[in-house]
């Protein structure tokens, strides 16, 4: 095997990009001002390893690609195999691959990996570009009889703005920015976008006026299985659904409804919590956003009025076979947390006592640990994922209006952090948030409002040098 020696060898210019990058933000401040005290500067509680044994060092474009080093060898293999499910460009119905064929006939993209780039994070299109690794979920106002959102008779609950040949793309989407400037308490100047979303060019008649719709950008794919592992029990310690501990933040769970044990669970995956385990999810991303129909959602997204889509021929019953879909399952379950970088840095440090002081630890969970599950490597280990998985209340400049089970218009999942400093290395830009709006930790930030909003006061009036510090801790990992 020569993944250690694949990360030995970009240690040395990543790290050094690092410290570039955190030494010029520091180097502008002067020394008095790095120095000012906060209340814990005794050296990280949290350490380096995040993901527990499912951790790892990880550097470069691959950060996010590697297994968790603790698998055996027969996992191993299929991982490499879900690795190349993942990467697959699958291809229309009747070609000479028959085990990748069966795309759309609506879709979104031909693989995985054509939103979840190198397992990492989607973005919104640059002005004028078809959207690339995102996509809107759509629906009416109301609720299904699962407690589900109602898809829309004509576009069910997603735009497919792809099709295979003799059939309609749904709409071509076109999202524009409205900038607005504001300033920090120190009078710094800085200015956030908000994305307007346009559908154009609907094929199969009108949407509709009262058509809800959610811009979200591909999660990235590290540590899921740990996620995955975490007891129930503790999700539901740490809600607070009517805020009785008065500190602001009363996080929930969403339930949602389970396809397999056709019953409602917990949800944890998805931008508002809105599956409930990495199969569901899977299978659904591979029938709603490539067209490949599965044993859990054994149908393609024809709508009944779509009917050059219904009558399109099929790659098989299902198109994906269940030995696929399990070591899909296993890819995304597996893919290894990297270790954080620069943890003896004192700024970084400092910028983790003060992440700890102005509440955001309150939904950005620093420390879980897991429970059992059926993969036993992700299993009972301590891990630092900086998230609750629950709902919160994130205001209205985050709202989408869209809600999605218990989820209303304006609460999101809290997003884990592990990683988040590698994004850029990985993904090549550092879009954040739900629709990739935030050009920035920074801005992230500051978009935070609702149960947040006082997290979201202390970081703006922060001096300048304990903005940096925050920032640099991020960084870290
Ligand atoms: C068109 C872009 C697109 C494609 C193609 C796509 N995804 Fe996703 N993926 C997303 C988006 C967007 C989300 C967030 C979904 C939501 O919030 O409802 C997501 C979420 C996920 C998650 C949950 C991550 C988390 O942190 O909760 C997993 C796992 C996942 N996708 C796996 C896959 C797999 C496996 C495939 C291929 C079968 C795939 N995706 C194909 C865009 C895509
Ligand atoms: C009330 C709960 C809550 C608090 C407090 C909170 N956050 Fe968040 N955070 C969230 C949620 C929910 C999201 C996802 C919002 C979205 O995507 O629209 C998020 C997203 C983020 C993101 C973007 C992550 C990504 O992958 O896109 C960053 C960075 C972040 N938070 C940092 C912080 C910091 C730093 C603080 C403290 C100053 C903080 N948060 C306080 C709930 C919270
Ligand atoms: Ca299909
Ligand atoms: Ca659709």
């Amino acid at each position: 095997m020569s993944l250690h020696s694949r990360t030995g060898g970009t240690l040395c210019c990543v790290a050094l990009g690092l410290a570039l990058a955190l030494g010029t933000a520091s180097a502008q401040q002067p020394a008095a001002e790095a120095d000012t005290p906060v209340a814990s500067a005794s050296p990280t509680a949290i350490g380096e390893r995040l993901g527990g044994d499912a951790g790892r060092p990880a550097f470069g474009q691959t950060a996010f690609a590697m297994p968790a080093p603790n698998l055996d060898a027969r996992q191993l293999r299929d991982f490499a195999f879900g690795n190349r499910l993942f990467n697959t460009n699958w291809v229309q119905a009747g070609s000479s691959t028959a085990s990748f064929d069966g795309l759309g006939p609506l879709f979104n993209r031909v693989s995985c990996s054509g939103c979840h780039v190198r397992d990492g994070r989607g973005r919104p299109p640059e002005p004028g570009e078809p959207m690339e690794s995102m996509l809107i979920r759509i629906s009416k106002p109301g609720r299904d009889n699962h407690g589900g959102i109602l898809p829309h008779p004509v576009y069910g609950d997603q735009i497919q703005d792809r099709a295979i040949p003799g059939v309609k793309p749904e709409a071509k989407v076109v999202l524009t920015w409205d900038e607005a400037g504001g300033r920090y308490a120190d009078g710094e100047a800085y200015s956030l976008r908000k994305p307007k979303i346009e559908l154009r060019d609907p094929a199969y008649g009108k949407l509709g006026k009262d058509l809800l719709m959610s811009p979200r950008v591909a999660q990235g794919m590290i540590g899921l299985g740990l996620l995955e592992a975490i007891p129930e029990a503790t999700l539901l310690a740490m809600a607070d659904p009517d805020d009785a501990n008065g500190d602001g933040i009363s996080g929930r769970v969403n339930r949602v409804y389970d396809v397999a044990a056709q019953g409602m669970a917990i949800g944890r995956f998805g931008w508002k919590s809105n599956q409930p385990s990495i199969r569901q999810q899977v299978a659904g991303a591979a029938a709603g956003d490539i067209g490949i129909t599965n044993s859990v959602f054994a149908h393609d997204a024809c709508m009944p009025p779509q009917k050059a889509c219904k009558a399109s021929p099929n790659g098989g019953e299902p198109e994906m076979s269940d030995e696929f879909l399990a070591k899909l399952v296993l890819y995304s379950r597996t893919l290894a947390v990297p270790n954080r970088r620069n943890v003896d840095d004192p700024q970084v440090q400092r910028g983790e006592a003060l992440f700890m002081q102005s509440g955001c630890a309150a939904c950005h969970t620093p420390r879980v640990v897991t429970g059992e599950h059926e993969l036993a490597q992700v299993a009972h280990q301590v891990i630092h994922p900086f998230t609750d998985l629950l709902l919160h209340d994130m205001g209205e400049g985050l709202a989408d209006g869209r809600p999605d089970f218990d989820a209303d218009g304006r609460e999101w999942r809290t997003s884990p952090l592990w990683g988040l400093g590698l994004i850029h290395a990985v993904n090549g830009h550092d879009l954040l948030l739900h629709d990739g709006r935030a050009r920035g930790p920074a801005e992230a930030i500051l978009w935070h409002g609702g149960e947040a909003a006082a997290a979201q006061k202390q970081f703006v009036e922060m001096p300048k040098a304990d903005r940096e510090a925050l920032l640099a801790f991020l960084n870290s990992l």
